[in-house]
């Protein structure tokens, strides 16, 4: 029973968690200084997490000692036989107060990191996430502030007062049915429109003039190929993974041969691209913000991702007031300690410049990997396809 008082008691375990943060936060912040320290002289920073938390400590005390205060001015103001301190009004106030303070904090928030969303969507199907969103946005937002309005007001208006008697209502049949049927209109509203969206955009018929990339993300990098002059992605492998042949493109297919490793995403302007979305070691995300794109990439499990460019990145510059803008792949899935390598700069061009740029892109069959598969025609580039036979080592 000792035990279990000991585990039950709340002053213990609150102890024991601020020791946690404490205790973590100074091992994480040996780490940073022993890394500062090979540079310059280690800094002491005390803004950590403690920190945070010991002034959230002193509010609270001060917060109770004020009101230990008012609860003897309270008693001695009975004591004397005076009427004492109106909490209910004081609680009142401070709910309009707060109720104020909120609403202008909603306000501000939106004004002031409304600024730092997104800009206009550069792809087909994202201005109809980009409504989705909006439509979305309003409509809560438009129920937060009467929700919180009333909420608050409602506080204020029937604080307690002699005057007046509460009235018990233990179950009103048609305020249950009021605040259940409406919600679920409306979310059944925005979950079917999301729907017909989703539908709309995973267009998965597989086009002739689609054009096909591969994705592929291994901890920590994006890697990019694409088909070369036959439009077709030679298929791949995971038992043929190497050093060089790091995708495990299989070689003893004709269409592999031309495909082509690049190291930036050039896409052509208002053509579908289909990226095919694959993962080596973990889970990862392709993140394409500016396009609305996001899709998980897991390993054994491909899948895919069609969408259309419609900005230019050089129609995006001029719009944003920025020459060096540039469109990005990202993986946001926290992948593991160097997460935030995995990054792509991606680049929306006319078609001209596209063919242009594919013509000078090298194919993922170089020197290295003809060596490592002892590929007949390592040598000789000029060999037709007949003289490529492949001997593996197996
Ligand atoms: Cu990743």
């Amino acid at each position: 029973m000792g035990f279990r008082k000991l585990i039950n008691s709340k002053k213990l375990l609150s102890f024991f968690a601020a020791f946690m943060l404490l205790g973590t936060n100074l091992l994480m912040a040996q780490t940073a200084a022993a890394g500062a320290a090979q540079e310059e002289a280690p800094k002491v920073d005390w803004t950590g997490v403690a920190y945070y938390v010991a002034i959230f400590f002193l509010i609270c005390l001060g917060v109770a000692i004020v009101g230990k205060i008012l609860k003897i001015y309270d008693l001695t103001l009975k004591m004397q036989g005076k009427k004492g301190i109106k909490w209910n009004s004081i609680m009142a106030v401070i709910c309009i107060i707060f109720l104020v303070v909120g609403l202008y904090g909603a306000y501000w928030s939106f004004t002031e990191q409304g600024s730092m969303t997104l800009p206009e969507a550069a792809s087909a199907h994202g201005v109809k996430i980009d409504e989705m969103f909006t439509v979305t946005t309003v409509l809560t937002m438009i129920v937060f502030f009467i929700t919180q309005i009333l909420l608050f007001g409602f506080l204020f208006q029937y604080r307690h007062s002699d005057k007046r008697r509460a009235h018990f209502l233990p179950h009103n049949n048609t305020i249950e049915k009021v605040w259940t049927i409406a919600p679920a209109i409306v979310l059944t509203i925005l979950v079917v429109f999301g729907f017909f969206t989703w539908q709309k955009i995973m267009n998965s018929e597989n086009l002739k003039d689609d054009i096909n990339i591969d994705v592929t993300g291994h901890q920590f990098a994006w890697e990019l190929r694409y088909p070369g002059k036959d439009g077709i992605l030679g298929p791949k492998d995971f038992r043929l993974v190497t050093g060089a042949n790091n995708l495990g493109v299989n070689f003893k297919k004709k269409s592999s041969f031309d495909d082509l490793k690049v190291d930036t995403m050039y896409l052509p302007v208002n053509k579908s691209i289909r990226l095919n979305i694959l993962a080596q070691d973990v889970i990862h995300s392709v993140y394409m913000p500016h396009f609305r794109v996001q899709l998980n990439a897991v390993p054994g499990l491909p899948t895919f991702f069609k969408f259309t460019p419609t900005i230019t990145t050089a129609e995006m510059r001029t719009k944003l007031d920025d020459p060096k803008f540039e469109y990005t792949l990202y993986c946001n899935k926290i992948c593991g300690g160097s997460h935030y390598n995995m990054q792509k700069v991606v680049r929306v061009v006319s078609e001209a410049e596209y063919q242009s740029w594919l013509s000078r892109q090298k194919p993922y069959l170089n020197d290295a990997l003809r060596k490592e598969l002892h590929f007949a025609a390592a040598n000789n580039e000029q060999s037709g396809a007949s003289t490529n036979r492949l001997a593996l080592n197996n």
